[in-house]
């Protein structure tokens, strides 16, 4: 049994259920306890404040977790991560944010200098403190958790030192981003020392995660070709083994089916409509495997 820590409540929760359903683990969070099991996979579900994840998962409470970058980076240079190294083991693609220096728009900012001697709200300290001795600049962190925003507004504080990502939050309290000192996105932790046992079904969720990571970046097109075309549109679209041709009941036309990737489609979509191809379907794809 395997046993992963997600987000209980927050920005997290929805994507981590998601992806646990995307890769077949379904659980019934409708009555949900502290502990849940996936009926259908040796997986327990453990819900807590994303601040808890990188010490269950170091401590060995949890085999893995689902935690935002910001979260790991904040708790193992603040000394709360005092178990076994953490490894990402993937990037999961959502949750995409920044922590980054806010100051009132009216402010002149002239670079990192600014800060000098100022007050910084955040919840964030150990990251900051870090970036500020890179910086080599003396400023006194005030530690707030919850709406760092109003801060200075509040008189609480000079400046921010937040989570970003629309940046609208900034905006509607009179403040500007002048330094992204953080990049984050939602990851899949763990200890990387898995008994046997664990490992086997940490490979499995990580087959089921990549082939359904793959599956997003491609289309799968469909379209109706004349017999003459049918050699260039197998150059024009080189597939896992090689494209699927199909006789339509209309004599000299087939049907061919393709994989694609996303960031090719509009070429290849004009290139086979050059020879002819008609009919075309777009369809996404639920998951690959190779
Ligand atoms: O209760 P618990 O401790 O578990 O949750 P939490 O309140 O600490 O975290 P939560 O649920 O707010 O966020 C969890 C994780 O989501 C963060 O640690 C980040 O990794 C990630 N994330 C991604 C974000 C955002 N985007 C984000 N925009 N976390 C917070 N925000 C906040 C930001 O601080 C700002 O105040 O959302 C507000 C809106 O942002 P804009 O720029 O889009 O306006
Ligand atoms: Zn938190």
């Amino acid at each position: 049994m395997l046993r992963i820590a997600i987000q209980a409540k927050g920005r997290l929760n929805e994507e981590s259920m998601a992806l646990l359903r995307e890769i077949g683990i379904k659980i019934d969070d409708s009555k949900r306890k502290f502990l849940a099991q996936a009926p259908d996979f040796p997986l327990e579900v453990l819900y807590m404040r994303d601040d808890d994840i990188p010490q269950v998962v170091s401590a060995g409470t949890a085999d893995l977790g689902i935690v935002g970058q910001n979260e790991v980076a904040e708790r193992i240079a603040d000394g709360t991560v005092t178990g076994a190294p953490l490894q990402v083991v993937r990037s999961l693609g959502f949750g995409g944010c920044r922590i980054s220096l806010a100051i009132p728009k009216a402010e002149a900012y002239d670079g990192p200098a600014w800060f000098q001697g100022k007050r910084i709200a955040t919840s964030y300290p150990a990251i900051l403190r870090k970036w500020l001795a890179e910086q080599q600049i003396d400023a006194q962190i005030e530690v707030i958790t919850g709406s760092v925003e109003i801060a200075p507004a509040a008189g609480i504080a000079d400046a921010i030192f937040d989570i970003v990502s629309s940046g609208g939050t900034l905006v509607s309290n009179g403040l500007k981003e002048v330094e992204k000192v953080f990049f984050s996105e939602a990851v899949l932790i763990s200890t990387g020392t898995l008994p046997a046992d664990k490992q086997v079904l940490l490979d499995e969720i990580l087959f089921r995660l990549d082939s359904a990571v793959v599956s997003r970046q491609k289309k799968y097109l469909v379209m109706n070709l004349p017999e003459s075309a049918i050699d260039e549109a197998v150059k024009i679209l080189p597939a896992m083994r090689s494209p699927t041709i199909m006789p339509l009941a209309a004599k000299g036309w087939f049907a061919m089916h393709a994989v694609v990737e996303e960031s090719q489609l509009w070429d290849k979509i004009r290139q086979l409509k050059a020879i002819g191809a008609e009919g075309i379907l777009v369809l996404n794809i639920d998951k690959i495997i190779p």
